[in-house]
């Protein structure tokens, strides 16, 4: 039972077990009803103590059975909840580490709460598309009052319990033993006699409950422009407000049915577990032990050797960074010096921090001062030849065991790994520009690729706080290979009909960050041109239309050299279009005989993201991402997919691939259709009515 019931001198104990969070399962919810109605016919029992066991008091509701029968299933939370609260004897709860979501819920129904400090106190639902469901949106704001209640609830974020002491939420805060002051404090309220206090029978003070409202609701609607939750949380706590317990109740309810099944909803709960569930690899054991990493290199003081330094530092780690001139290591240092006083600046780092994390970084122009490094990472130029350098010469200079990473994003792994005597300790840590900032980490698992190493890299990636996902070796890995095709449809639609702008007001509408011609201003138009080059050479099967090489012949390599696809003005960075080159575009057209016609923004949308859906389909065939929602993990975390959709491969599902194979199938008949070859993956799942996240 995920539930154990003690006694201990006339106090029952009602002691949440449901690993990993005690997360309130129907199994939980059973096992806490049935505690309480045993502590009510035992005359022995004055008092009721309810704790969890492990990690967390509670996690919240079992976010697992959502959408399945269980989640409605009697006892639901409201019903636990209730019986906690009429429980004629006093109900203490016991929180520690985690009271979230419904387990929140669960205690501010109890009729006293004692707490450790350092607990996460939250209501976060609003983070998984929905809102409190089991009273929250209710006794919340009876508990701390309307402002706090409602930051909290429309926010989601965390309080620690000892910011909340001395507030009606906690009657006392335990330095010491938390069962034992628990039973302490129990015996004395079971003591006294009732009735006892309900959360539920406070008012909720405010001078003018309904100006703060109309305030939140003008807050909200500036940052939840995708998102209906926050709205939701609102109106559940104002009906409570206007009109009394019970009706709030019954609005919450109403707001979270309705939620529940939204696709936003589920869009963030499929990211919330898209990215616990990257960190597992098939064949790989969760107990397979990591090495230490207690030192890192860094090889590359440029941008992408500079921002991956500083995600070692910023996690508390050594690291000694290599250049090969003096220059280019002092500027490299100026760089992150600079990165670090911006964010001084912005008041989210003092000064002593600052060069607390400077004095980390050992500046080297030596390969032998890496020598006592666990983890080394090379982001040197992307050229093989180069690579052959730096990894024969870490092949004599690296420790047993240390770790050799790198960077590249194209180049084939295994053959970097072939330049060491020790490709098992070999491995792919792609970053993405700034990786300083982007929590996108695509590790490339090589054929050699020791099992621990990976289990390592895992490790790291979640120490320097990014979302890693394992890719194959393969040409673009994951994120790259898939916005290849993204990029060619672009560019064949430029040739149809389309222009840059119409491209990227459409995708952008759709939810993208930013659209493929604006992206590729802006990280420069010259590098999609290189790799271009290369592909001609390598696959030239490949077709990609000609009008990008035409625009990189004039020189427009995007915003560093003043225009690219847009023009841009001096110290201004809007993209302007460009009429020379929408002219240059439809010139192109009539040079090859094309009759432009014009295409509607529903076509650019579908033609971009299911050529990101297909090549993400045979992706997973290919074994290259072991399953969808890393696929979606890439996206959302590297490439400005929208969150609210949930990632490429779940937006195929949501809107049904039997509907996504039938597109594919029509823009494959029209004029450059030879790029849609499409993958096995949709037509099985289509056939079979399956989705890829099913
Ligand atoms: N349900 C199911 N599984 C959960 C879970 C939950 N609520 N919370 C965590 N897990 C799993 C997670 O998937 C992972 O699984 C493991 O626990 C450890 O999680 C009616 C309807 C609690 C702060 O939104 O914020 O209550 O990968 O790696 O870093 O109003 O988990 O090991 O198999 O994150 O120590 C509201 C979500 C639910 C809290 C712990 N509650 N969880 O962090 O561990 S809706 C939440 C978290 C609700 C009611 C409504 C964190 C944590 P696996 P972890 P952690």
């Amino acid at each position: 039972m995920a539930v154990d019931y003690t006694t201990h001198d006339g106090i029952a104990v009602i002691t949440l077990n449901n690993p990993p969070v005690n997360g309130l399962g129907l199994s939980t919810r059973m096992g806490i009803v049935e505690g309480i109605d045993r502590a009510q016919h035992d005359p022995a029992v004055k008092a009721i103590v309810l704790t969890g066991a492990g990690k967390a008091f509670s996690g919240g509701a079992d976010i697992t059975e959502f959408n399945t029968p269980k989640a409605f299933q009697e006892p639901t939370l409201a019903t636990v909840i209730k019986a906690v609260e009429g429980s004629a004897k006093p109900v203490v709860a016991a929180i520690h580490s985690v009271a979230m979501g419904g387990g929140l819920e669960l205690a501010l129904g109890a009729h006293y709460r004692v707490a450790a400090p350092g607990a996460q106190i939250a209501l976060p639902e609003v983070k998984l598309g929905i809102l409190p469901g089991a009273g929250g949106t209710q006794r919340l704001p009876r508990a701390l009052g309307l402002e706090a209640a409602l930051n909290m609830i429309v926010s989601g974020t965390p309080v620690m319990s000892e910011k909340l002491a001395g507030t009606p939420m906690f009657d006392q805060m335990v330095e010491g033993n938390l069962l034992e002051d628990a039973l302490a404090f129990a015996r004395k309220v079971g003591a006294q006699s009732g009735p006892h206090p309900k959360i539920r029978d406070r008012n909720i003070g405010h001078p003018n409950a309904a100006g703060f409202i109309q305030f939140a609701r003008n807050s909200v609607a500036g940052v939840a422009k995708q998102y209906p939750a926050p709205h939701k949380c609102i109106d559940a706590i104002e009906a409570g407000v206007l009109k009394g317990f019970d009706h709030g109740v019954k609005v919450e309810r109403e707001c979270f049915l309705a939620l529940v099944q939204t696709p936003e909803s589920k869009a963030l709960r499929h990211a919330f577990f898209g990215e616990r569930a990257a960190s597992k690899i098939p064949d790989v054991p969760s107990d397979t032990p990591a090495r230490n990493i207690d030192k890192v290199g860094v090889i590359g003081a440029g941008t992408m050797g500079g921002g991956i330094a500083m995600n070692f530092v910023n996690a508390g780690l050594p690291v000694t960074l290599l250049e090969m001139k003096q220059d280019a290591l002092e500027r490299g240092l100026a760089t992150i010096r600079k990165n670090y006083e911006a964010t001084v600046k912005k008041g989210k780092l003092t000064m002593e921090a600052l060069e607390q994390r400077m004095s980390l970084i050992t500046p080297t122009l030596t390969y032998e001062a890496l020598g006592d490094a666990d983890l080394i990472i090379e982001a040197v130029y992307e050229e093989l030849g180069v690579k052959e350098q730096v990894f024969t010469r870490l092949d004599e200079v690296a420790k047993p065991g240390a770790i050799l990473a790198s960077n590249t994003s194209t180049l084939d792994l295994n053959k970097i790994a072939a330049f060491t005597k020790r490709p098992q300790d070999v491995v792919g840590m792609h970053f993405f520009s700034p990786a300083n900032v982007m929590k996108l980490l695509e590790v490339v698992r090589g054929k050699d690729t020791a099992k621990d190493v990976l289990a390592t890299v895992m490790q790291v990636a979640k120490k320097i706080r990014k979302t890693a996902v394992v890719s194959g070796v393969c040409d673009g890995f994951i994120g790259n290979r898939m916005v290849e095709q993204y990029v060619r449809q672009a560019l064949f639609m430029l040739e149809e009909g389309a222009l840059p702008a119409q491209v990227d007001k459409a995708i952008e509408k759709f939810g993208f960050a930013m659209g493929p011609f604006r992206m590729s201003d802006l990280a420069g138009n010259d590098i999609g041109w290189a790799i271009r080059k290369r592909r001609y050479q390598e696959e030239p099967h490949m077709r990609y239309s000609k009008i990008a090489d035409r625009l990189c012949e004039a020189g427009r390599f995007g915003q560093k050299t003043g225009g690219g696809w847009y023009d841009y003005k001096a110290g201004d960075r809007n993209a302007y279009p460009s009429k020379p080159i929408d002219e240059m575009i439809v010139a192109h057209s009539k040079e090859l005989g094309i009759e432009r016609r014009k295409i509607s923004d529903d076509e650019i949308v579908e033609r971009l993201v299911f050529a990101l859906v297909n090549e993400g389909a045979k992706i997973l065939e290919e074994g290259i991402a072991s399953k969808a929602s890393d696929i979606d993990m890439v996206y959302l975390t590297g490439y400005g997919f929208p969150l609210w959709r949930g990632g490429p491969m779940l937006y195929a599902d949501s809107v049904g691939l039997y509907n996504v194979e039938r597109a594919i199938r029509r823009y494959a008949a029209q004029p450059n259709g030879d790029a849609w070859q499409i993958a096995a993956g949709i037509v099985e799942r289509a056939a079979q009515g399956r989705g890829f996240n099913s």
